[in-house]
């Protein structure tokens, strides 16, 4: 086994977004691209040597190739020890549980998530901290920096190392740990949620569809919910993870999962289904003829946490991100808990949970999770949601309603433009930022604006301060337009426009979200110009 010093220079561009490094497969593969971005961690977090690191990914093309290369680079550069999911794989909440349980000094993982996989698809990789959760800025800015100045990689010539086989295995001076990426986590569950009050729904014919979407929860879902509570084989669907998720995007939502919501609308729905993502963070909620919004989700289980035997003591406070809809506050109003509202980034609800300020958080980007972990977790949504189901024994659609009668509704919706020229979405958003300080006053239909700013957030326990994170437009009436560009797409800019109204007459309940909303998605072309600047008619996809 040989120790190499390659010499390399700087590649432009791999800044981390909102999610650590995404680009295409092909850019990944590229020459030195992936090495010169792993020693920029290595760098990033005062060098590799000594350490124990956690590695695992979603599955997706080129997953394998990429781990051989890490453990290579992290054994030439001194770790101790890495600790990998069998196959390579773990699932993103799983792998923050693992650098938790294990007090590592953090990890690796390699996934793009909720975009699609293949040789010309997405790929990503990302460093999580000791805490479990994605670096936050100052450690991302260093990866950065370094990957600005970097000369030289350093990396083990040597086999691949099996890891295919759980054990240790030496990779020269370097242990790599080989584990079952499941058990650990489903042990986790287990001690959050009344296994067997779920088991009984689950027995008493409640039945349930799970969709992995070809990713990564297949296996954590089926050993979950059909091997140890009991659900009825092929209650998950699309359970075997594929390179390239079967071809699909496996993001749950309404567009992307359209089989699964057809599923439930239809004649034969089952009582509850969910669906998650590439990496297994993310999570879409449906019922019997219902589809359980993200922000409503989130504002559900923040009423009912305290029905899972994790959460009886209550919840220390909540969060959201500054998009997501304020359904939450309206639950933590009532309960009187804190409601922080954080930038886009589950990175940013690191320290909150860190420091004891929040037990639950999400956004509006499929995401919910609690201090279980320091990452979304998209089964954890789903368990609590089943032991709430469990313990009121009514319906999704009972306990939707009941929540909007209790606490009104936010009507929401997310209007995307996807892969539009990043040129004209800044142009749009610089001319939007130029005249915000114009549109308090300005009505819009039957509407005022009260509030327009570019949202900062200053975080309350380390004092680090995040600037331009999304446009903000406030109505007297509570309604809310967001404008903001996404950190997470691979082509082009992605402009999303985050639409909110506050409904709390009872006969209204019930409406279209698209319909409740038509005067408030009017108002943001009108405010914006949209469609001007975009050249786009209407979004690629609306959630
Ligand atoms: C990531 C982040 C989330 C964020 C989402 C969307 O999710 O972890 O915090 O809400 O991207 O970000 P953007 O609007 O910038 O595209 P994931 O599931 O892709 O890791």
């Amino acid at each position: 086994m040989e120790l190499l010093k390659i010499t390399t220079q700087p590649i432009e561009g791999q800044k981390p977004g909102t999610s650590g490094l995404r680009k295409k497969t092909r850019t990944f593969m590229g020459p030195h691209y992936l090495e010169n971005f792993v020693q920029a961690i290595w760098t990033g977090i005062g060098g590799a040597t000594g350490k124990t690191l956690v590695l695992g990914g979603d599955g997706r093309y080129f997953n394998d190739r990429a781990a051989q290369v890490i453990l290579r680079m992290a054994a030439a550069s001194g770790a101790a020890r890495v600790i990998v999911g069998q196959g390579a794989l773990l699932s993103t909440p799983a792998a923050s549980h693992l650098i938790r349980q294990r007090k590592t000094d953090g990890g690796i993982i390699l996934s793009a998530s909720h975009n699609p996989g293949g040789p010309d698809e997405d790929f990503g990789v990302k460093f999580n901290t000791p805490n479990g959760g994605p670096a936050p800025e100052d450690v991302t800015n260093r990866i950065f920096a370094a990957t600005e100045t970097i000369e030289s990689y350093h990396i083990l010539e040597s086999q691949d190392v099996d890891l295919a086989t759980p054990g240790e295995h030496a990779l020269g001076p370097m242990t790599v740990e080989v584990v079952d990426p499941v058990a650990d986590y489903a042990d986790l569950m287990e001690t959050l949620f009344d296994f067997n009050a779920i088991r009984g729904l689950l027995n008493s014919g409640f039945r349930v569809t799970f969709d992995a979407m070809h990713a990564i929860t297949g296996p954590y879902a089926t050993e979950i919910l059909q091997n140890r509570l009991g659900a009825a084989p092929g209650s998950v669907m699309n359970a075997t993870p594929l390179p390239d998720f079967g071809g699909g995007h496996p993001d749950p939502n309404p567009i992307w999962a359209k089989p699964l919501v057809d599923l439930v609308m239809g004649d034969d729905a089952p009582d509850f289904a969910a669906a998650s993502d590439g990496d297994g963070d993310r999570n879409m909620i449906l019922g019997r003829g219902i589809y359980v919004t993200p922000s409503d989700s989130l504002a559900v289980l923040a009423a009912n946490a305290h029905l899972a035997p994790g959460y009886a003591k209550g919840l220390t406070g909540v969060a959201r991100s500054m998009p997501t809809s304020r359904a939450l506050d309206r639950v933590a109003e009532a309960k009187r808990l804190t409601c922080y509202e954080t930038p886009t980034g589950w990175k940013f609800f690191g320290n909150l949970l860190d420091a004891g300020h929040i037990t639950l958080c999400g956004e509006e980007s499929a995401g919910t999770g609690s201090d279980h972990v320091r990452e979304k977790d998209g089964l954890w949504a789903v368990l609590l949601w089943l032991n709430i189901l469990a313990a009121r024994g009514e319906s999704v659609a009972d306990i939707l309603t009941d929540h909007w009668n209790t606490y009104g509704r936010n009507y929401y919706s997310r209007h995307d433009y996807d892969g539009v020229d990043a040129d004209r979405a800044a142009g749009m958003m610089d001319a939007l930022r130029a005249k915000l300080g114009d549109l308090p006053g300005q009505s819009f239909g039957s509407r005022k604006i009260a509030g327009a700013d570019e949202f900062a957030y200053d975080d309350p326990v380390d004092g680090s301060r995040a600037e331009g994170q999304g446009l903000r437009i406030t109505f007297d009436d509570g309604a809310r337009i967001i404008y903001r560009l996404s950190g997470t797409g691979t082509v082009g800019a992605t402009l999303r426009v985050y639409l909110e109204a506050v409904e709390t007459d009872p006969a209204k309940l019930h409406g279209d979200a698209q319909e409740a909303l038509a005067d408030v998605i009017r108002a943001a072309d009108e405010i914006a110009g949209i469609k001007t600047h975009t050249g786009r008619d209407a979004p690629d996809v609306m959630t």
